[in-house]
């Protein structure tokens, strides 16, 4: 018994894995293993041998099955070990960069003007990019004879031959999401109307689609004095220049009375645009107060209630804010302009952060 438990025990010791413990496990304990054969010879024995031998045969199988479970468990911690140290991954190593694309100078400036305007109380209002004839011109005062009408500038909607109804068409402007917007709310009223717009023109500085933002406000006694002043705010910092200067030059437009064009003040040394200052001036907007016939298009009784609307072009001011100098390629998908002039996408601009951080 003594040679058997050293050869096994020497046996499992020196094994170096888990198949050569199982041929060990057979050939000892198995059901016609070493052990087990000699459990059997106790039925030849006298009842006084097998009182000494059975529990002694007893203990040495127990003691070789508790032998193969702690080698068993003394491999696999081993292996463990092994694993580990092979697939090591130091977990406090920053990520790999990813490349997960820009935000589009349009979109940054888009969130920048609503940032602006929505700390002063404006909502932001959006509608439908095909528009009724209405909706697009007629509610805002231009006639059927208008020039902006024309055939050369509106993209017209397909009609079948023998459908005499008007037809609809992209809109040119983002007001009749603002007659829109009177219609469903009434007065008072502030909003203002980000989206893409078109209009039949392509060249250095026309795309047929771009992007517009106008504003509307409509109260009791709203004047041009608050135009003026929610303008300058809103250059005061979107530009971000304190002592920002607007100059305001009558114009027309048929859905304001009266109407003014804006500049803002600037210089161009060096062949680079500097807002703010300088001695030349750079037209950025149009504005007015809301033409009475406006008003009512837009269910608003102009003998109680007047406003202001002004509106400008998204990507020109992104142009201007960012130095972007050719408008076709905002829309060409190169990736290597987009990685140029794209934004961060986790650095959304906030006012307290400063816009363009
Ligand atoms: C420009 C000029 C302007 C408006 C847009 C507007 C809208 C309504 C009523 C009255 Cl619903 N006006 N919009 C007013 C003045 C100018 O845009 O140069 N845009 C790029």
């Amino acid at each position: 018994m003594d040679d058997l438990r050293d050869k096994y025990l020497a046996a499992i010791a020196n094994a170096g894995d888990e198949s050569t413990l199982e041929d060990l496990r057979v050939q000892a304990v198995g059901k016609k293993g070493e052990i087990s054969l000699k459990m059997r010879e106790l039925g030849k024995m006298t009842p006084e041998e097998r009182q000494i031998m059975g529990p002694k045969l007893n203990a040495l199988k127990d003691e070789i099955n508790s032998a193969l479970a702690a080698k068993k468990q003394a491999l696999s911690d081993a292996a463990l070990d092994e694993r580990l140290r092979a697939e090591w991954l130091d977990v406090t190593l920053p990520a790999r960069g990813r490349r997960m694309g820009t935000i589009h100078p349009v979109s940054q400036v888009t969130e920048e003007v609503t940032a602006i305007f929505a700390d002063m109380g404006f909502a932001v209002a959006e509608g439908p990019q095909v528009e009724s004839d209405w909706h697009n011109f007629d509610a805002l005062n231009i006639p059927g004879h208008h020039p902006a009408r024309a055939e050369m500038d509106t993209f017209y909607m397909h009609r079948a031959a023998d459908d005499d109804r008007p037809p609809h068409v992209l809109r040119t402007h983002t007001s009749p999401v603002q007659i829109r917007s009177m219609e469903a709310q009434g007065a008072p009223i502030r909003v203002i109307c980000p989206g893409r717009v078109y209009r039949a023109d392509y060249d250095q500085t026309h795309t047929p689609m771009f992007h517009q933002v106008e504003g509307l406000a409509i109260d009791k006694d709203i004047s041009m004095a608050n135009l003026k002043w929610v303008l300058e705010e809103f250059c005061r910092a979107f530009f971000e220049v304190d002592g920002v200067e607007l100059r305001f030059r009558a114009s027309h437009f048929p859905f304001t009375e009266p109407s003014a064009e804006v500049d803002i003040r600037c210089s161009w040394a060096d062949g680079t645009l500097k807002i703010g200052e300088g001695d030349d001036w750079l037209e950025i907007l149009g504005s007015g107060m809301v033409h009475p016939k406006v008003l009512m298009a837009g269910d608003i009784d102009p003998a109680a209630w007047q406003g202001f609307a002004f509106g400008m072009g998204i990507d020109r001011i992104a142009m201007l804010k960012y130095g972007i100098p050719d408008l076709r390629a905002f829309f060409d998908s190169d990736l290597r302009w987009l990685r140029h002039y794209g934004f961060a996408s986790l650095d959304q601009p906030t006012l307290h952060g400063g816009l363009s951080r």
